[in-house]
């Protein structure tokens, strides 16, 4: 039986999760989360009562958050993209960006979408405000950390880039990162060439209108 990920391809961590599949080519089964396909969100809703995917299925065991797809992927269904290194070290470093991005970038910018959503009267400034001082904060950061590197850790394409390839992205559209932080850039520019990343991105196209905030025409 096939691997099954329950996910939407307009989803930041569902994108990051479906990286780690086309970097190693993996075969697997899309089980759509949307209306029109009620099955799925019944399936997935047993599964995992909280609700936020992607998740994956494997032979009966199910794997929740994306950073642990990931993980499993390379223990149980190994190609030649190695996304955790070998060496602990280095695989320890992995692990601390995959939490910068996830923690100091894609919560604040999913924080800003969220507000975007909800009923006027329950809309939260301050809590935007705050939002984007910490996506500030961790762009300058980030921007630093990227001078003189192709890749967020070591010269290798890892789990820390799978995490910072939809961060990025959509932090960008959410609260724009400042044109003079150019490493940064560039990096994410790098991160939108990269040939997983692009088909991921490719299968959200359909849906951007979606995007609360208004999708920019670029990317
Ligand atoms: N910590 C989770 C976060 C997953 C997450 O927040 N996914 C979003 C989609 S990008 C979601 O499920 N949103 C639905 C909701 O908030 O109701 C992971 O790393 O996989």
């Amino acid at each position: 039986m096939t691997l099954q990920l329950f996910g939407h391809p307009f989803s930041s961590y569902t994108q990051k999760a479906l990286i780690a599949f086309y970097e190693n080519d993996i075969p697997f089964t899309f089980r759509m989360l949307a209306p029109d396909e009620p099955a799925n969100g019944e399936e997935f809703a047993r599964l995992w009562p909280i609700k936020r995917f992607p998740i994956l299925v494997d032979e009966g065991r199910t794997i929740l958050e994306a950073s642990t797809i990931i993980e499993y992927l390379q223990v149980r269904h190994p190609g030649p993209v190695r996304l955790i290194p070998d060496d602990p070290e280095a695989a320890v470093e992995v692990r601390m960006l995959d939490r910068v991005f996830d923690n100091y970038v894609m919560t604040p910018q999913g924080k800003c979408v969220f507000n975007a959503i909800r009923p006027e009267a329950h809309r939260d400034p301050y809590g935007v405000n705050e939002a984007h001082a910490m996506l500030d904060t961790a762009y300058a950061w980030l921007n630093a950390r990227m001078a003189g590197r192709e890749w967020a850790v070591g010269d290798a394409f890892s789990l820390a880039d799978c995490a910072a390839a939809p961060s990025l992205f959509y932090a960008d559209w959410t609260h724009r990162i400042p044109a003079e932080l150019e490493h940064l850039h560039a990096y994410r520019a790098r991160l939108l060439a990269r040939p997983s990343f692009a088909r991921a991105v490719d299968g959200g196209r359909p849906y951007r209108h979606f995007f609360p905030l208004g999708a920019p025409d670029r990317d």
